[in-house]
């Protein structure tokens, strides 16, 4: 749509039912009415290599992703690996979370972040994951999640979720946090502000003895006494020697999430929270997913592990 017809914009005083200032011949209600100011997907370059002394994830070489058996509950030995994976995840983050300004593209971002896993000798776990290819997601205003790393320079104005997951010591960290991008608009700070405190609130609810439920629970309370919505397609996951598994961790209240935290489960909370409604639709690509209203998401997101008294985050931002 659009970007294959003309170029340019709408003329002053375009009708819902005249045709398409793009030349599509629709109606411009049908085609680009709504659609200006919307990110559009750009062209993704070539998946990067990693040097051969930095083991693989097991799906790096296919694509295909073999599930295992793993516990949802770990041991000792694989809550350390985890720490580790967690803190360099982080600072990940944190080295690529520096490098957003205006004219910065996703692809340059996603650049740094695969230099500072190599640095640290991690392997990223999105590339090749189910044939994503790049090292990190880039999900820019309306994109809730699973934005692909592109040309598209970003913007005066912009928000940029980074999420990084890098894998060491056979196990994965997971974080991702959402960044301004130079003068940002007083309502879009506001939602990255109150996305971050529902991360935390969710992580505050972790507790042995209680249902995961209860950290949807709290999420979903916060971010809609603030006026938002919280996305129900993408959920938290446990996370350890595989990236993704049981158990599943919404966002929302839901009795389904009734699997009862054990200390050394390990799991992901990262709710995304929408200005507009929770609905969500995919692009062309069949990765990424964006807001259907156009409204801005934001999204936080820290991997943790139950303790016998609370929980403990392994992915802390670096002091
Ligand atoms: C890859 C694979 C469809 C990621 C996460 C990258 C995306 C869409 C197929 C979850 C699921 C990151 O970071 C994640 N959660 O925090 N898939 C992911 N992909 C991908
Ligand atoms: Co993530
Ligand atoms: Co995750």
């Amino acid at each position: 749509m659009g970007a294959d017809h003309a170029a340019g914009g709408p003329a002053a005083g375009i009708k819902s039912n005249d045709p398409c200032w793009c030349g599509s011949g629709r109606k411009y209600k049908r085609c680009h009415r709504g659609m200006e100011g919307r990110v559009l997907e750009g062209r993704v370059s070539p998946m990067l290599t990693v040097p051969a002394g930095i083991p693989p994830t097991p799906y790096y070489a296919t694509g295909v992703v073999e599930r295992t058996d793993e516990r949802m509950v770990k041991s000792p030995e694989i809550i350390a690996a985890m720490r580790v994976a967690g803190r360099l995840a982080a600072e990940v983050l944190a080295v690529t979370g520096a490098a957003v300004a205006p004219g910065v593209t996703t692809d340059e971002l996603d650049r740094v972040a695969h230099q500072a896993y190599i640095d640290r000798g991690m392997f990223p776990s999105t590339l090749n994951y189910h044939e994503y290819p790049k090292s990190i997601c880039t999900s820019v205003n309306e994109v809730i999640c699973h934005g692909i790393p592109d040309d598209r320079p970003l913007e005066d104005g912009d928000i940029v979720n980074i999420d990084v997951t890098g894998y060491i010591g056979g196990v994965h960290g997971d974080c991702n946090a959402t960044f301004y991008v130079g003068s940002v608009d007083d309502e879009s700070r506001r939602l990255v502000e109150t996305t971050r405190e529902c991360r935390d609130l969710g992580i505050a609810a972790v507790r042995p003895g209680r249902p995961i439920s209860d950290i949807g629970r709290a999420i979903q309370q916060h971010a809609e006494a603030a006026g938002y919505s919280v996305v129900r397609m993408f959920v938290g996951h446990g996370i350890g020697q595989q990236f993704h598994m049981s158990p599943s961790v919404p966002h929302y209240y839901t009795p389904d999430a009734s699997t009862i935290m054990e200390p050394g489960m390990t799991f992901t909370v990262e709710p995304m929270i929408n200005i507009g409604g929770w609905r969500e639709k995919m692009w062309g690509n069949g990765w990424t997913a964006v807001t259907v209203d156009g409204s801005r998401s934001a999204q936080f997101e820290h991997t943790l592990v139950v303790t016998e008294d609370g929980v403990e985050v392994l992915t802390p931002e670096p002091a």
